[in-house]
């Protein structure tokens, strides 16, 4: 399974082209777009959130309700573009009354994006460094979260750190069933974490968090120590990476590892109703790159938005002068966001490990195929 997307935050669509899912899946349309307005959902986001109301059109790989085997292609059209076409029309453009981006944002791809792709005006980079492109993570994963539940996979997602207000003490039916407009399943957290976000806002500074993920009912054995490439757990934590303003993954207890002794963390292997299980998960559902049947757990940390409406010092691209960087429309935090995008991304994963590794040209054929590897195990 592979896709790609492409498209710019203030064009006219994001397009996405999705390969390798199994035929005969009938998609729920209602759901992937649930999937869309989750990811747009969340206290701290900007007036673009206000303008946008994401939905995927099929136009490709799906007829009768249900996927062909051929190519999916995806459109996810961007309401803003008709406010900007003027400027991101690709050949229809006015130049007249407009101006060019030229003060880097310290911590967006703006600096960078320019040196790399020698271009003098950071419209370019801006319009596809942009988180935007992350509906497209979210469409390709809502896709692969209906496949999973097929075969009884759960994927959960929330907020534990918005801005350093930190949640802990939570059980999975906390996060199945809470109702919160920053994803904390706390309510006085969720309250404090959006008198930060007000104050941030005021102060025309932006937030940052930490995001955490469970995968449910996975098989062991999903993934392969054999070669780095194979590792899931290596395969999770790169696209995690690639969200955008991720700065860091951990699985499990992560980097508290680092202060116990060996027998205090190895999860100890026990065998009960058949099955081989662990007494405890410090290791988050991975062992030699492969699911151990455990509870997938993944957090990620995210950086705080890089435009800040009260900017701090960047230099002219052309004139070399010190300055205040660029500023425009932008959330104070997307760290709501961030955990469905997570949760999505983490779908697409496990998805196409699970394709790599069963028959799969059919959905039937999927089912059935999983469902004699879960059979073995527990012959095993
Ligand atoms: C983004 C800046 C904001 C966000 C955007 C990501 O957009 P704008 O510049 O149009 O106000 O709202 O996120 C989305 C559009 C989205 O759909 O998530 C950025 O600079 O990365």
């Amino acid at each position: 399974m592979r896709y790609i997307s492409s498209g710019h935050s203030h064009g006219e669509q994001i397009t996405i082209i999705l390969e390798g899912i199994p035929a005969n899946l009938e998609l729920n349309l209602d759901d992937i777009n649930k999937e869309l307005s989750r990811r747009q959902s969340g206290y701290g986001r900007g007036n673009r959130m206000k303008i946008e109301r994401d939905q995927a059109q099929f136009v490709g790989g799906v007829l009768f309700g249900k996927t062909t085997g051929a190519p999916i292609t995806i459109v996810i059209k961007n309401k803003d573009y008709k406010n900007w076409e003027t400027i991101t029309s690709p050949f229809n453009y006015k130049q007249d009354s407009y101006r060019p981006v030229k003060m880097p944002r310290a911590g967006h791809a703006d600096l960078v994006g320019a040196l790399k792709y020698n271009q003098r005006d950071m419209r370019t980079i801006i319009e596809r460094s942009s988180a935007r492109e992350t509906v497209s993570r979210v469409a390709v994963g809502a896709v692969c979260k209906q496949i999973l539940r097929e075969l009884d996979i759960e994927v959960l997602s929330h907020v534990i750190n918005l801005g350093g207000i930190d949640v802990s003490n939570y059980s999975l039916d906390d996060i199945r069933t809470m109702d919160s407009k920053v994803r904390m399943v706390h309510k006085v957290k969720t309250s404090e974490a959006m008198k930060r976000i007000d104050e941030s806002k005021l102060e025309g500074d932006t937030l940052g968090g930490i995001c955490e993920a469970f995968v449910l009912n996975v098989p062991a054995g999903l993934g392969s120590y054999v070669s780095h490439e194979q590792k899931l757990d290596a395969n999770i934590a790169a696209h995690v990476l690639g969200i955008q303003s991720c700065k860091g993954v951990e699985f499990g207890d992560g980097f508290d590892i680092a202060n116990y002794k060996g027998s205090e963390v190895h999860d100890e292997i026990t065998y009960t109703e058949q099955t081989f299980k662990r007494k405890t998960n410090h290791y988050g559902g991975f062992e030699g790159g492969m699911t151990t049947g455990m509870p997938i757990i993944v957090r990620g940390v995210f950086k705080p938005i890089p435009t800040l409406m009260k900017p701090i010092g960047s230099v002219h691209i052309d004139t070399k002068e010190q300055v205040l960087s660029h500023v425009e429309r932008a959330d104070v935090t997307a760290i709501p966001a961030a955990s469905v995008i997570l949760e999505h991304t983490i779908s697409i994963e496990i998805t196409r490990a699970i394709l790599a590794q069963f028959t799969s040209d059919t959905i039937e054929q999927l089912i059935d195929s999983v469902s004699r590897y879960r059979d073995y195990l527990k012959e095993f």
